[in-house]
């Protein structure tokens, strides 16, 4: 395409993304194009963050348990997973399971992020066993946990429906999903990355049956490995087309694949333009989810700020005890402190909020940090800020 019918082209994407039209597959796919300037494409997912949320950064105070490592699966990106027998695999037991949940009351967390590997011997029972015996005692804490991957193995263990393994899960406790477990949804991908654990279908069935009773999930999608522009934006309009029907998603986050010490080690780290480019595209093609999340421990710090004036307006939590990207070779710090978080939302030139999991601004207490309160939902945050 020469320069002229370029801008041409990109005009007409303005003028929709300005009169709040939606964008196309072929729309997308062309935002993806390396002579669109990265500049113009941020700068118009500025306009949107900025219409959608104001001036906020959000950010909240969170750890992460992933509960066993030992997987049946072997997704081809995974760094994390290991065999039964193999020295690296590990189970926590309840007495580290519970030392996990005091930590992190002792630290004023609001949520913990809970994903871990389908252990071939550990039954359904024991997954839903580790959700009450947190919850029962440490009630205040949300616990965001299982991804559809898990969903759909315990469907499987249990022979119940996707409805009763959620409703039994969050009868013991559980308080929203996480998005993990969508990566690439177009097949010709899928089958190349990991080809036996829950498909497409029964991914986007999980989250519609989650939000049908109520939980709230977010959504993700892994890039930088084998996938093409036209794989993205297929995932992100997916994506789109079951919020139109439910409305139950509450943030998107793009997930940068971490080559090291995968199947897929011979693949570079997706660059920073990359990230930001797909940061920037994902507001405009996602205009029915609220929140874009440019997750640090992924992006590492630089690039989550940017990513603030290209679309994004969360970063993610205090995160401690990360492993799955660490496992991958990422080397961003095991957890930012809540001032520092708040000095990089600053510096960005946003205004940082905390906020717990399903986006309710969060009141501390002054006089005694590791005491909260949820507020009113964040969304009325951002009108005329
Ligand atoms: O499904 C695994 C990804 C996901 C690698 O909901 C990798 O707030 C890159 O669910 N390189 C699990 N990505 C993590 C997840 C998540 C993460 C952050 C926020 C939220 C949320 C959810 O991690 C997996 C897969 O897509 N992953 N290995 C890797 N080497
Ligand atoms: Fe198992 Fe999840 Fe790793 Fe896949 S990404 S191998 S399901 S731990």
């Amino acid at each position: 395409m020469i320069t002229q019918e370029r801008e041409a082209r990109f005009r007409e994407i303005r003028d929709k993304v300005e009169a709040e039209e939606r964008l196309t597959l072929d729309d997308g796919i062309f935002l993806y194009d390396p002579q669109v300037s990265l500049g113009a494409v941020g700068e118009l997912a500025n306009l949107v963050r900025e219409r959608k949320n104001g001036n906020v950064g959000y950010f909240n105070i969170n750890t992460h348990l992933n509960p066993t490592n030992v997987c049946v699966y072997r997704c081809r990106f995974c760094a994390f997973r290991s065999d039964l027998r193999d020295p690296k695999g590990y189970v926590m037991s309840d007495e580290q399971i519970l030392q996990r949940g005091q930590e992190a009351t002792e630290n004023g967390c609001t949520e913990m992020h809970i994903v871990g590997g389908l252990h071939h011997q550990k039954p359904y029972e024991w997954y839903r066993h580790l959700i009450e015996l947190l919850h029962d005692h440490y009630p205040q804490i949300h616990l965001k946990g299982w991804t559809a991957v898990e969903i759909n193995w315990f469907e499987f263990q249990t022979k119940k429906s996707v409805r009763w393994v959620l409703e039994d899960l969050r009868d013991a406790g559980l308080g929203s999903m996480p998005g993990g477990g969508a990566e690439i949804f177009h097949p010709e991908v899928r089958d190349q990355l990991c080809e036996h654990k829950a498909n497409t279908h029964a991914w986007l069935d999980i989250h519609r049956t989650a939000h049908q009773i109520g939980l709230r999930t977010n959504c993700t999608m892994l890039y930088g490995h084998v996938e093409k522009a036209y794989h993205r934006i297929d995932h992100l309009i997916r994506l789109r087309d079951l919020q139109d029907e439910t409305g139950g998603f509450q943030v998107f986050i793009p997930l940068a694949f971490h080559p090291e010490n995968t199947k897929l080690s011979d693949i570079k780290k997706p660059s920073a333009i990359m990230d930001l480019r797909t940061m920037a595209i994902s507001r405009l093609m996602l205009d029915n989810i609220q929140h874009i999340k440019a997750y640090w421990i992924m992006l590492g710090v630089e690039t989550a700020q940017t990513a603030l004036a290209y679309g994004a307006d969360d970063i993610d939590g205090t995160v401690r005890h990360e492993l799955i990207y660490h496992d991958a070779g990422a080397t961003t710090p095991q957890c930012l402190s809540v001032d520092k978080i708040r000095d990089l939302i600053s510096e960005a030139g946003r205004d940082p909020v905390e906020r717990d999991t399903i986006y309710r601004q969060v009141h501390r207490d002054p006089n005694d940090y590791t005491k909260w309160t949820p507020g009113e939902s964040v969304e009325q945050l951002a009108v005329g800020s």
